[in-house]
């Protein structure tokens, strides 16, 4: 799991606005849109409308390596730019899920050194930071490419976001290739596919070939300068959760306009926004009852 720095997010809160208008250039939608499209939400106006009635609360935790200057107030700053209703507890940790939970609070979000989580307390469920960013890049990435239905897309990085990226690429019946810099990374994520999914995706042979063949990719490793100018052209698409940034500069500076990568924007919106599909579907956490009284 990459741990960011206080200098990977010091100037997100800042530049969401501008941010904004890079993803619709490159998506056609905004981070909102991105974030809908991650959860399934078909309506983002309804989505927006009814954000500023949604209180959220982002609780600071101090365990492990402990608090990351800025996370949890960057964190905020991006429910805020959504329309959320949200703000950061004054206390961390327990203190500050009691807070949280005195406040009404229905989503409380709250990472430590292992796990990045938004709890529905109401529902007893909980969102993935992992699972719902691999979601909002894929998202990204079938905005870009105009739909990805029988195309085929590249995962390069087999840890947990490359895996939640597979999940959602099938899901939108992409044709699935994955490569490691570890083979047997690559090989265990394709047996766990054929158990869960009973879906056969490809191992590629080493990242340097399966970058040269493919132009819809999603990079989801935890290193620098995986993609290189000379595996980008005119159709290369790139959707990047991986930290750090997987693309060098000069790749970069070619997909402008056609990559999409942030530290935490497009993840933290695509939580939000399944966090109020959860509090939406089952309001109070009872099952919702159909017309004759039935519950469903
Ligand atoms: O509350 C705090 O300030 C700290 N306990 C936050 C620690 C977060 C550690 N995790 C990470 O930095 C990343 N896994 C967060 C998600 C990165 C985007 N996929």
């Amino acid at each position: 799991m990459t741990r960011l720095t206080t200098q990977d997010i010091q100037d997100i809160r800042y530049q969401l606005n501008r941010y904004d208008r890079y993803l619709v250039s490159a998506t056609g939608r905004s981070l909102l849109g991105i974030g809908a499209a991650a959860a399934g939400i078909g309506d983002v106006t309804r989505l927006r409308g009814a954000a500023p009635s949604i209180r959220m609360a982002v609780v600071p935790i101090r365990s492990g390596l402990g608090i990351i200057s800025g996370f949890a107030e960057t964190v905020c700053g991006i429910l805020v730019h959504l329309g959320f209703d949200a703000f950061v507890t004054g206390y961390s940790d327990v203190s500050g899920f009691a807070e949280a939970v005195d406040a009404g609070a229905q989503v409380i979000l709250a990472a430590d050194d292992d796990r990045f989580v938004a709890f529905c307390p109401r529902q007893g469920k909980t969102v993935d930071n992992s699972r719902a960013t691999a979601a909002g890049f894929v998202a990204g990435l079938d905005l870009m490419a105009g739909g990805l239905d029988g195309k085929d897309v590249l995962v390069i990085g087999c840890g947990p976001v490359g895996r939640w990226s597979v999940e959602s690429l099938l899901m939108r019946k992409a044709r699935v290739s994955v490569v490691d810099r570890v083979a047997q990374k690559a090989a265990d994520l394709a047996g766990w596919v054929q158990g869960a999914f009973h879906s056969t995706i490809r191992v590629a042979p080493d990242p340097d070939t399966a970058l040269s063949t493919h132009r819809l990719i999603v990079e989801a490793t935890n290193a620098a300068e995986v993609i290189h100018a000379r595996h980008v052209n005119a159709d290369t698409r790139v959707s990047a959760p991986g930290m750090p940034c997987g693309l060098t500069p000069h790749a970069r500076e070619k997909l402008t306009g056609r990559m999409l990568h942030d530290p935490l924007p497009i993840g933290v919106a695509a939580m939000a926004s399944q966090a109020v599909r959860i509090i939406r579907e089952q309001p109070m956490g009872l099952k919702s009852t159909a017309s004759d009284g039935r519950s469903e």
